[in-house]
């Protein structure tokens, strides 16, 4: 049921919803409850608002009964977390196609759909582009900023040059996590700077495309323990 109010606008599902809670809260006290309001209505001290902040309600008005279920549902429920957005800079189309001693034989399609996969078991919305342009970059970085999504940002590289993605990344304190597929440090030594590193908050490089992979869970996990 909890999974279920994720999907609709919450003005049509106030009488499930304060039914739910009610149920909920006659299983937690084991006595029945005189009705409550809904946590947006304006009587209702000031819990108007965000899904999210009603499922705070109902994990509090959970707290000391079993909540195996509600836990297992926020695994496959995408609305529990926000959304990642996975972002590539320039050249990275080209992987899989050329040089691929360095960089193997998987398309970024291919990285794309193992990413959908994962992002799919983990339960978050996934957002995932290429672009050649640093404008365009940094816009995507303001965009999952403004919502609140988590990044994962191979700026291939842009990683080394960029200083205006090192501002956008510290003005928008979005959550990021740097990949590479190759490992930067056993190459070129202008490959061994990154302005992407000191705002990020950590790093994944040479573990070829299961990188993303490994970010995507890493990043799923950091936002949970935020929304906690
Ligand atoms: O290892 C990575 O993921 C990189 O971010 C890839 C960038 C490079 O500039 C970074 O130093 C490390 C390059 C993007 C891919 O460029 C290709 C060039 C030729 C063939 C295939 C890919």
């Amino acid at each position: 049921m909890i999974s279920t109010l994720g999907f609709f606008g919450a003005g049509d599902l106030t009488p499930t919803i304060c039914t739910l809670v009610r149920r909920i809260r006659e299983h937690v006290s084991g006595s029945k409850d005189q009705g409550i309001e809904p946590p947006w209505s304006p009587k209702s001290n000031g819990l108007r608002g965000s899904r999210n902040r009603f499922i705070g309600i109902i994990r509090e008005v959970c707290h000391g009964f079993d909540t195996t279920l509600l836990r297992t549902q926020a695994n496959d429920a995408s609305y529990m977390i926000p959304a990642i957005h996975i972002l590539n800079g320039p050249n990275l189309d080209l992987l899989g196609q050329r040089e691929p001693d360095v960089y193997g034989s998987v398309t970024l399609m291919d990285i794309e759909t193992s990413c959908r996969a994962a992002a799919a078991e983990l339960g978050v919305a996934l957002v995932f582009r290429q672009t050649a342009h640093e404008g365009t970059l940094i816009e995507w970085i303001h965009t999952a900023g403004d919502a609140g999504a988590g990044v994962i940002l191979n700026a291939g590289a842009y990683t080394h040059t960029s200083i205006a993605l090192h501002d956008a990344i510290r003005a928008t304190r979005v959550c990021v996590i740097e990949v590479h597929v190759s490992n930067v440090f056993q190459r070129e030594s202008f490959r061994h700077m990154s302005y992407i590193s000191p705002v990020a908050v950590g790093l994944i490089c040479g573990l070829g495309p299961s990188g993303y992979e490994w970010a995507l869970h890493a990043m799923a996990r950091l936002l949970r323990q935020k929304e906690m």
